[in-house]
């Protein structure tokens, strides 16, 4: 059988490609695990500098929760969701990792598969890209993370509106609302999200993780706790070995190597 997720190294950056295009990517349980393993790998792996997740296929990066697999499930007297709980320990997982993880999408991004790209740090969109939240339409509603990161990403206008209607939106939108970060062909999708991902992995690695830290702390607590996660964030970069070597290399003119430490 097929993996659910392949795995490649570009480099100092690591490709996770939902491998479900048969079902343009949908999440059952096998995929959220390989996808989760597959994170642990990457936090685990100093050489790894930064996460790209991608999907194969034409049609899709991901829509949302496998339907065939959830019309199996009998809820009767069940107070608990095994699916759910697997996807937010993933999806916190990525937001949490201690890298950089950039989501390249293309083609169908809707449901928990625009979730999934909303716990991803940055996204880059092909211009084919469809983004929406129909969970509405079939009696549910987004519950792998997504009323809360688009709310602190797009506000709560915006957000109740995509996921009031279930409207789609195309790439050029989710650029102006600032869904993504990025919109490019889709032929040059993976080759834009890794020309980004290798400048960021040219950075000192500390640097960045405790980057990703304070930002995601300052959506999280009021500006006086947040100044002082930054300032604690700061120090431990202040005498890192890095910083030596990044002060020492601009001086003699020349690329850092970093250590991580
Ligand atoms: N789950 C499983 N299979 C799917 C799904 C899905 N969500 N969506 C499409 N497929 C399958 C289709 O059944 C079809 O398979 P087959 O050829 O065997 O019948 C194949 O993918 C191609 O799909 P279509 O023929 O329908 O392709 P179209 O281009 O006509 O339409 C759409 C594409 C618009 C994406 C349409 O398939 C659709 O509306 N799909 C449902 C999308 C949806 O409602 N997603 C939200 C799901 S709920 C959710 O994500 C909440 C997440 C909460 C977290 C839960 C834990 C994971």
């Amino acid at each position: 059988m097929e993996e659910p997720v392949l795995w490649a190294l570009e480099g100092p950056v690591a490709v996770a490609t939902l491998n479900r295009p048969q079902a343009l990517n949908a999440m059952n349980a096998d995929l959220l695990t390989e996808l989760g393993s597959l994170l642990d790998r990457a936090e685990a792996n100093p050489g790894i500098r930064v996460v790209v997740i991608n999907a194969a296929g034409e049609k899709a990066f991901c829509v949302g929760a496998d339907l065939k697999s959830r019309a199996s499930e009998d809820g009767a007297g069940v107070t608990d969701d095994p699916l759910g709980v697997l996807v937010t320990q993933v999806f916190g997982k990525m937001q949490s990792l201690a890298k950089p993880v950039l989501a390249a999408v293309h083609g169908y991004c809707l449901g928990g598969g625009l979730e999934l790209a909303l716990a991803a740090d940055l996204r880059i969109a092909a211009e084919n890209t469809q983004f929406g939240f129909p969970e509405a339409g079939i009696g549910s509603m987004p519950g792998a993370g997504g009323t809360q990161r688009a709310t602190r990403l797009l506000g709560p206008a915006r957000t109740k509106e995509l996921m009031f209607t279930g409207e789609r939106i195309g790439a050029a939108e989710a650029e102006r609302i600032g869904l993504v970060n990025r919109v490019v062909p889709a032929a040059a999708l993976l080759a834009e999200t890794l020309g980004l991902a290798s400048a960021i992995a040219r950075k000192a690695p500390l640097s960045l993780r405790q980057i990703k830290a304070s930002v995601n702390r300052a959506m999280d607590v009021d500006l006086q706790a947040g100044l002082a996660y930054e300032a604690a964030c700061h120090q431990v970069l202040r005498f890192s070995e890095d910083r030596k070597e990044g002060i020492r290399a601009f001086a003699e003119k020349r690329e850092p190597r970093w250590m991580g430490r």
